[in-house]
């Protein structure tokens, strides 16, 4: 982006340009124990943790540092520290194993690694030659926090260029095989000056909270870049289910929120417990957001969610809208700064309201490190992000499908959403999963994973009762030939479905 200057460092801008502008007072990370550290303290920490990167551990600009941890204030202060000693974050999940995480240093040429105490097993136990550990926290201070406190404040910000890499951030997608994707440090700020600043449009009185991990770029951005650009606070800490957030919301007066669909579904019916008067922003994103769940949440609460797409290649959401141009049942438009159109096979541009796959340009875009896949994803200067889209005369983009979850069944095209949106209207469905499976008559046959509220079982008279459910919905081949009744749905550790798990299993 043109407005940012050529010398450009993400970390200094987001915590010494947020000081400069709005001092060091105002609250910005808080513990769900309740401790708060102010703008002052943070940057504090960070120079001592950035003097000790630099000085002790011997990190220097271009250096790949590995971040594992769940979410504390303390795992936001080294990312921090790493973009001010310019030096490149590869953030990775707490739950990622020592097989996926040998997989992720090789790839990325990982020499250093800043790991919480309570996570630091697999990642021994992933033995990348060269590797040197530090353990920065978890039950006990750790060895770098222990040294931090003997190093000076303040740290002079490494001038990066805006075109170096800040971050590589890894996605298995759906299937397995991880993919680094690398960021500049002006994609980092670009994120929080489109999404944020435009469509989200947080103040400085906000405090932020939600459940996607810093892993997970969706939690990166809404949990750490977009509160500090703002000069806002965020409440840091795990995921513990949805009764802990709806708790966190009421006790740490949450404003913006940010968290899956799944997870509001999961909140709805609890929502009369708890106070949730200091909410003004719910951001949803990671999965399609049904149009019923966005209507239940509007009827409990009388707020529209913010959905988005978003993509670790793109870093973040692209196409969303807020308030009054939010239209249930559609993402939205594009994020102001990117242009998005659906496209042919060929990279031609579709027709209104036919369905394609969706491509997108703007301030960031797809790098992937050393993958040849980087020929599949962008083409002619547009992303295309595997997803089937329609865009409506009115230049709304409505969700169909991941391009790989089309169901091609008697000739017909079925997309595996619609059939699970409308399973998810039915009073007893919780979640719902719609695949296809292989099927001598039909070449695939329309299977529906089945998780009912309350655990019920399910069985024989549901799944009738469901089959008449859909047909009275859609029509009727889409209507699934067979119920799978399960606990849960298998999802990856950014909560994502995987369909691709529930393909070639049994229903009755
Ligand atoms: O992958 C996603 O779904 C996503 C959503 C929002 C922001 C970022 C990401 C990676």
């Amino acid at each position: 982006d043109e407005r940012y200057p050529d010398r450009l460092n993400c970390g200094a801008e987001l915590l010494d340009g947020t000081v400069a502008r709005l001092g060091p007072h105002r609250p910005a990370l808080r513990e769900a124990t309740g401790e708060t550290w102010s703008y002052g303290q943070l940057q504090e920490r960070v120079d001592r943790l950035a003097h000790t990167l630099t000085r002790e551990l011997g990190v220097v600009p271009g250096n790949r540092v590995l971040l594992r941890g769940p979410t504390t204030p303390w795992l936001a202060a080294c990312w921090l520290a790493v973009m001010k000693a310019g030096a490149v974050a590869v953030t990775v999940l707490a739950s990622h194993r020592a097989g996926e995480l040998a997989a992720i240093c090789e790839i990325a040429q990982v020499r250093h690694a800043l790991c919480d105490a309570r996570c630091a097993e697999d990642l021994v136990r992933a033995r990348v030659p060269g590797l040197r550990i530090t353990e920065y926290g978890g039950r006990s201070p750790g060895d770098l926090l222990r040294r931090a406190p003997a190093h000076p404040a303040p740290y002079q910000a490494v001038p990066t260029s805006a075109d170096d890499v800040a971050l590589i951030a890894f996605t298995s997608g759906t299937t397995g095989r991880p993919k680094g994707c690398m960021h500049f440090h002006r994609d980092v700020l670009a994120i929080a000056d489109t999404f944020s600043a435009r469509v989200l449009r947080p103040r400085p009185d906000d405090v932020f909270a939600g459940s996607p991990p810093l892993g997970f770029t969706f939690g990166l951005g809404g949990l750490v870049v977009f509160p500090l650009r703002a000069g806002a606070s965020v409440l840091l800490g795990d995921w513990g289910g949805p009764a802990r957030l709806l708790d966190d919301v009421q006790h740490h007066r949450i404003s913006v929120l940010f968290t899956a669909p799944t997870a509001y579904r999961a909140m709805l019916g609890r929502l009369s417990a708890y106070d949730t008067s200091s909410l003004r922003r719910c951001v949803s994103a990671g999965e399609n957001l049904p149009a019923a769940t966005w209507r239940e949440w509007y009827a409990a609460t009388g707020l529209r969610i913010i959905n988005g797409i978003g993509a670790t290649e793109l870093l973040h959401i692209f196409i969303s809208a807020a308030d009054d141009r939010i239209r249930p049942g559609t993402t939205g438009l594009p994020v102001p700064g990117y242009q998005a159109r659906v496209v042919d096979s060929e990279g031609r541009p579709l027709p209104d309201g036919e369905p394609g796959l969706l491509a997108v340009r703007g301030p960031t875009g797809c790098r992937y490190l050393a993958d040849e896949r980087q020929r599949d994803y962008v083409r002619d200067g547009w992303n295309l992000t595997g997803d089937t889209y329609v865009r409506e005369p009115d230049g709304y983009f409505r969700f169909v499908a991941r391009a790989d979850d089309m169901i091609i069944s008697a000739g017909y095209n079925i997309a595996g959403p619609e059939v699970e949106e409308a399973l998810l209207r039915h009073p007893q469905v919780a979640e719902a999963a719609v695949v296809g499976r292989p099927d001598p008559d039909r070449g695939m046959a329309v299977v529906a994973h089945v998780v009912l509220r309350g655990g019920a079982p399910g069985g024989q008279e549901t799944a009738d009762a469901l089959r008449a459910f859909v047909r009275a919905e859609l029509a009727p081949y889409k209507c699934p030939r067979a119920f799978v009744f399960q606990d849960a749905l298998p999802r990856t550790p950014t909560g994502k479905l995987q369909r691709f798990r529930l393909r070639g299993g049994r229903g009755g």
